[in-house]
Parts: structure tokens; C-alpha cells; sequence
């Protein structure tokens, strides 16, 4: 059953599920409320959550969200007692879609609805911050502390929205410069759901705060970049692992549609479809620790034909088939005579480096650069093809993923030792 599905028809257990949370929430600190309105407001977020299913992406709660924020910031509400409406009606809607699906479609509903409810919570406070400091704090917080992406800068203080949008995902913005920090040091950056949908959901954040230029990067001391997608979120043959609805391509979409130039800044290693993350942003930065692995082979995984269309948009094909074939990582160096990096720098600059690149290109015209990413984009993802020829290409793909060896290239990685592969 599709999401949608599952979610239009328990609209009302929803809302009786969040209201009542909510109820309970006010007896236990004995405040009074007016239930009926309760349930209207959250009725409406419920649609809004809705749509965005519907549509698959997060936009149609922003705005509204920002609104809320407004509306309830005028009437003197505290923070968290907004944010509270939003988390007791994530949780009625997890507990809903962990009742109504199983298996990889769970966690897909489940990433799509934090994705969904983390956009519009970050749009939330967005909003409160910078009324609130409009008004002289009436948040009684300050904005977050810079990070450790925020020593150096272009002037601008780091005007923390971090930890907003996701535990693991992390933003700031210096002048018009964007950064979104992954971290994730537990499982090395691994691209699952909820890391996915907290980089979509900082992408949208700052987009409304009318950032022109973003950095993609590790949290400060990491050794791996990121090491890829999230094996334990891949299905388990019978099953597309790469398909359109799979978080790390949601992620890349966005990445690639986003509007400002996106600049991967490379501090330690790449692995499999992170290396796609990095060729879908639309520079590269490193330092001598970055290297880059493409590592399906080690998976016995075939590579989606998207991704591989996105190789070939990016670099010679021989390069390529010697990453895919070998899985064995390019150091910096030869990424950059490869030019899969635009610019290798020293760890000690790295970051200031890079800050003032993307200030540069934030100075440009936004209208000039959004449109000539997106002709870019849409010239070089151009590929005419047969149906005929893409259904043959699905055709091999499914033996592949059908395979045993690809199931003991998952069984391998989780067991922790050398697959053996018998071509079967
Ligand atoms: N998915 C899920 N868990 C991962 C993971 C991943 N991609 N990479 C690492 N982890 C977990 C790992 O199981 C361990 O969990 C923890 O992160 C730390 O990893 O603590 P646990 O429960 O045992 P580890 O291996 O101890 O860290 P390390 O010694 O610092 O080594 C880091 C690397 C990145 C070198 C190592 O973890 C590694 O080789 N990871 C897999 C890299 C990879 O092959 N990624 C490709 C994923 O596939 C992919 O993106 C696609 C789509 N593809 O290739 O086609």
C-alpha cells in the first residue's frame, strides 16, 4: 500500500492520537486549552503533511510552517509549545505507518515523514529566530555557537540554525554561504533515510533563508567523508536498491535541482554512492586525506543507470570503469589530474578556501547561476534512450540484484568479513 494511501485514510486516528497526546502533555502541567481548536490546527498540519506526500517533496509545509510560526509568535506562544503540535503529530504518524507497512517501504515512510516534519520544524524556529531577534530575544536562547565549520568565515557570523534539521545533519550560514554539516561520526556519514532527509530538509532551510551559494561537508575531525549509502537500509533482493523513491537519490535530486552552486569540501574518504553526492554537487574542494571509492563491485550491487549517467557527465570512462571495477579509491592527487576535484588544497586551508569560493560565487548574479545550472543539468542528464533499451537494461540490473552474490555482498559487510562470489 503507498503511503499516501495509508495516511489519507487514518487522517482522523491521527488527529485524535496528537490531540490527545497533547492533552495529556497540558493536565500533567495543569494548563487549560481549547481542544476543539487544537484539533483544527492539527487537522491542517495533518493536510499540509498530506500534500507533501502527495507531491513527494517537503515545500508545501514551509511556507505554512513559517506562517504558523508568525501568527503564533504574535500571540505571545512559546516555541516549544508549537514545536510540541509538530512532534506529537510525527509520532502519531510513525506510529500509523510502523502499523500499516513493513520492510523497506516502512523505512521509506518514515524518512519521508521526518523529512517532511523536520522541514517544516526547521522552518519553525527559522522564523521564531529571527523575529526573536528582531524583537531583542524573546526566545530567551541564543542562536547556537558556531561549530567546528565555523572558525574561519567571510565576515559573517555563523547564524546557527544547527541541529534543526536532524541529529546528524548540521547547519550554519557565514554572509550568503551556506554549510551543511554531516555528522554522523557512529556510522561514518552513511546515507540512510533520516541522514538524507535531514540534508534535504537544511538544503530547504536555506534556501528560505535566500542563501546563494552552499558547502557540503564532514563535521570537523572526521577521517571518512562519508562511507556511502546506508548498507543496512538496502533491500534485500527483489528489489530495486537504487530505485527513483530511495533516500540517497531523493538527496542527489535535491542536490542537483537546488538553485545556488553546491560545493562538496572533501576532508577524508569517499565511498560508493557518497561519490555520487559529491560528482551531483557542482564543485569540489579538497586536502590531501580526501580519496574516492566507488564500491558496488564490493556489494555485487548494480550501479542504478541514473548514477551511472551522472559518472559519465563527470569524468572519462575509462576512469570509471577502472573505480567501478576495482572499487579501489583514487587518492587526492590523481583526483585531481583526473579533475574530479577543481581545487586540492592544504587541511589548514581547506576550509577558509573553500568558504571564499563559494563567497564568490555568492556575490555573482543568483538568477544567472540557477538558470545556467539548471540548462547544465539538463543538457547533460539528456539521454535519449528506447523504451526497449532501458527495459534490457532494467532486465540485467534485476538479475543482478536478484543474485546470491549480491545478497552475500550484504551478508559479507555485515559479518564483517571478505565476500565470496560466485557469479550466480
Ligand atoms: N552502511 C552502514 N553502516 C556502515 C557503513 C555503511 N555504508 N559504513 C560503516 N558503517 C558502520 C559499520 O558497520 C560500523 O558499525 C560503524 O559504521 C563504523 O564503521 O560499529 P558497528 O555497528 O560495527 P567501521 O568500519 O568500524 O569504521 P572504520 O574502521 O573507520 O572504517 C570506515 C570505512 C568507511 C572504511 C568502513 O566502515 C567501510 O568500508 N564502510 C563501507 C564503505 C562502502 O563500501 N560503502 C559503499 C556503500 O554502498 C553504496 O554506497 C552503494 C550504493 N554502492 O556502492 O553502490
Amino acid at each position: 500500500m503507498e503511503t499516501s494511501a495509508v495516511l489519507a485514510s487514518a487522517e482522523d486516528r491521527v488527529v485524535d492520537e496528537a490531540v490527545a497526546a497533547l492533552e495529556r502533555r497540558d493536565q500533567a502541567r495543569h494548563h487549560a486549552s481549547d481542544p476543539e481548536q487544537r484539533r483544527h490546527h492539527l487537522r491542517q498540519l495533518f493536510r499540509l503533511v498530506l500534500r507533501c506526500v502527495n507531491e513527494g517533496r517537503t515545500e508545501p509545509i514551509i511556507t505554512p510552517s513559517e506562517r504558523i510560526a508568525a501568527d503564533r509568535f504574535v500571540a505571545g506562544v512559546d516555541i516549544a509549545e508549537v514545536q510540541g503540535a509538530f512532534n506529537v503529530l510525527q509520532e502519531a504518524l510513525w506510529h500509523q505507518v510502523a502499523g500499516a507497512l513493513a520492510g523497506d517501504q516502512r523505512i521509506e515512510a518514515l524518512g519521508l515523514v521526518n523529512a517532511i516534519i523536520g522541514a517544516g520544524k526547521d522552518a519553525l524556529a527559522r522564523t521564531y529566530v529571527a523575529l526573536a531577534s528582531r524583537e531583542g530575544n524573546r526566545l530567551g536562547e541564543q542562536p547556537a555557537p558556531p561549530g567546528g565549520d565555523g572558525k574561519a568565515g567571510t565576515g559573517g557570523v555563523l547564524a546557527g540554525t544547527d541541529g534543526l534539521a536532524g541529529a546528524a545533519v548540521r547547519t550554519g550560514v557565514h554572509g550568503q554561504v551556506g554549510v551543511i554539516t554531516l555528522d554522523d561520526q557512529r556510522q561514518r556519514n552513511a546515507i540512510g533515510a533520516q541522514l538524507a532527509s535531514g540534508v534535504v530538509a537544511a538544503l530547504e532551510s536555506l534556501r528560505a533563508q535566500d542563501v546563494r551559494a552552499v558547502v557540503l561537508r564532514a563535521a570537523a575531525g572526521m577521517d571518512v567523508w562519508s562511507a556511502g549509502h546506508n548498507i543496512d537500509e538496502l533491500p534485500r533482493g527483489r528489489r530495486d536498491p537504487l530505485g527513483y523513491n530511495d533516500p540517497l537519490e531523493g538527496l542527489l535530486r535535491a542536490i542537483r535541482t537546488f538553485p545556488t552552486p553546491v560545493v562538496a569540501m572533501v576532508h577524508g574518504t569517499v565511498w560508493g554512492g557518497a561519490l555520487d553526492l559529491v560528482l551531483s554537487c557542482d564543485l569540489v574542494t579538497a586536502d590531501e586525506t580526501a580519496s574516492f571509492a566507488i564500491t558496488p563491485a564490493n556489494l555485487g550491487l548494480p550501479y542504478n543507470t541514473t548514477g551511472l549517467l551522472h559518472f559519465l557527465g563527470r569524468l572519462p570512462i575509462n576512469l570509471i570503469k577502472e573505480m567501478f571495477f576495482t572499487a579501489a579509491p583514487l587518492d587526492a592527487q590523481k583526483a585531481k589530474e583526473w579533475l574530479l576535484v577543481n581545487h586540492l588544497v592544504g587541511s589548514a586551508e581547506l576550509e577558509a578556501f573553500t568558504l571564499e569560493l563559494a563567497a564568490m560565487m555568492a556575490a555573482k548574479s543568483p538568477m544567472a547561476i540557477a538558470v545556467i545550472k539548471e540548462q547544465l543539468r539538463v543538457l547533460s542528464d539528456y539521454q535519449p534512450i528506447a523504451a526497449q533499451v532501458y527495459e534490457r537494461i532494467q532486465g540485467l540490473r534485476r538479475e543482478a540484484y536478484d543474485s546470491s552474490d549480491y545478497l552475500e555482498g550484504l551478508n559479507a559487510f555485515a559479518e564483517k568479513r571478505r565476500p565470496i562470489f560466485r557469479g550466480i
